[in-house]
């Protein structure tokens, strides 16, 4: 057994930064397309405006060992594809059986939730909101407010993950904004 030496991350609540620098990827909107209900909206931004980022993760890697516990921060920016806000791509775990716990920093949030079976939930996140992803539940988080959300995460390094179901099925919800709110609406595509 090689030991993994404790260690310490300082984590900026507004920006989700964490020091010392960790690893990060961005996700725009070119890297996501399909993932939004109006693909022609996507298409005209993708033209006359350019690539947008979405959002950005920063996250301590550790060995892919049982046990490990990964953890890392999100940052949504606010804004949406049409009616539609932005959001991560969302995933099930590889293995089903692992869960997840998301700690909300700043702004306003929702994870929406799913099971393979169609069972959906949304829960409401903001600075100071924890949140549990069950066992078996596939997870998105959405940006609804004006401001950036940002999340911490901690999950379990055998969970793994499978964006490929989500990718080809998309959530049976989507959160889009109607009458200046965020409403919770039946995904067209999944009726
Ligand atoms: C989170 C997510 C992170 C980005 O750390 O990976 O918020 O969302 P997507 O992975 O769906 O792009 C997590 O749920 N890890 O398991
Ligand atoms: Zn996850």
């Amino acid at each position: 057994m090689k030991l993994t030496q404790p260690f310490v991350t300082e984590v900026d609540f507004s920006s989700g930064v964490l020091s010392p620098a960790r690893s990060s990827y961005q996700r725009h909107l070119s890297d996501m397309p399909g993932y939004y209900a109006e693909r022609d909206v996507v298409a005209r931004i993708l033209a006359d405006e350019g690539d947008r980022l979405i959002y950005e993760v920063q996250s301590i890697t550790l060995p892919a060992d049982e046990g490990q516990l990964p953890h890392c921060t999100t940052r949504i920016l606010p804004g949406r594809i049409g009616a539609e806000f932005h959001m991560t791509k969302g995933h099930f775990h590889a293995r089903r059986e692992q869960g997840e716990v998301y700690f909300g920093l700043s702004g306003r949030g929702m994870l929406l939730l799913q099971t393979a079976d169609g069972a959906t939930s949304v829960q409401p996140m903001q600075a100071g909101t924890a949140a549990y992803v069950p066992p078996y539940w596939a997870h998105r988080t959405v940006n609804i407010g004006a401001e950036d959300f940002v999340f911490f995460c901690v999950w379990t390094a055998e969970a793994g993950h499978d964006y490929a179901t989500i990718e080809r099925d998309g959530f049976r919800k989507l959160i889009v904004l109607r009458g200046g709110q965020p409403v919770i609406i039946d995904n067209p595509k999944s009726a």
